[in-house]
């Protein structure tokens, strides 16, 4: 579950539109799974990433990042300590009947990873538990789960996307379906 966070609900920092159905969507499928991984964003203030860090930019303008790749500021969003970085409340863990753990990312300011394999624990945490399948769902389709579902394929799990239980940031999601279904995600 990517990052399912309140900064990426509607009334967040970083709204992703209609971002909130997803939850009854992930409580109906916590109970599936034998191990359930939660990703959340935990950002220092003066990250790069954000568009306030930088004199005359603002969000969605692009930068050089400290890889020296071109990326995209974003408003302040899921700062460390803030209400914005928490888990909606509205999933409910009770639900997991097996074991629930939860990954943070995205914890230095040079670094915005989307990717939840950002948190560094997590591909040794899914190899030690023998994991081979990984279905996907949470924010944003077009980010974050999008780069997840990549990531998983190429550290060779099999990767599949739950999509009534994404919502992306761009209102046409056709590119990115089409983009992991080449890279072998398959979309549910
Ligand atoms: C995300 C943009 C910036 C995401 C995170 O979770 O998809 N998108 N930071």
């Amino acid at each position: 579950v990517v990052d399912a966070l309140y900064d990426f609900m509607p009334s967040g920092n970083l709204p992703v539109p209609n971002g909130d159905d997803i939850i009854p969507e992930i409580n109906n499928l916590l109970s599936k799974f034998k191990l359930v991984v939660f990703t959340k964003e935990e950002h220092p203030h003066d990250m790069q990433a954000f568009a306030s860090n930088h004199d005359g930019k603002k969000p969605l303008d692009n930068y050089i990042n400290a890889n020296g790749d071109e990326d995209i500021l974003w408003p302040d969003h899921c700062v460390k300590g803030t209400k914005g970085a928490e888990i909606h409340n509205d999933i409910d863990f009770s639900l997991v009947k097996g074991e629930f753990n939860i990954f943070s990312k995205g914890l230095y300011k040079e670094e915005h990873p989307y990717s939840g394999f950002g948190a560094k624990e997590l591909l040794p945490f899914l190899k030690k538990n023998n994991i081979q399948d990984i279905y996907l769902c949470g924010l944003a389709t077009d980010y974050c789960v999008k780069e997840t579902a990549l990531d998983a394929k190429k550290h060779g799990f099999n990767a599949y996307l739950i999509r009534d239980a994404c919502r992306g940031i761009s209102p046409n999601l056709d590119a990115i379906y089409t983009e992991l279904e080449n890279s072998g995600v398959e979309i549910l």
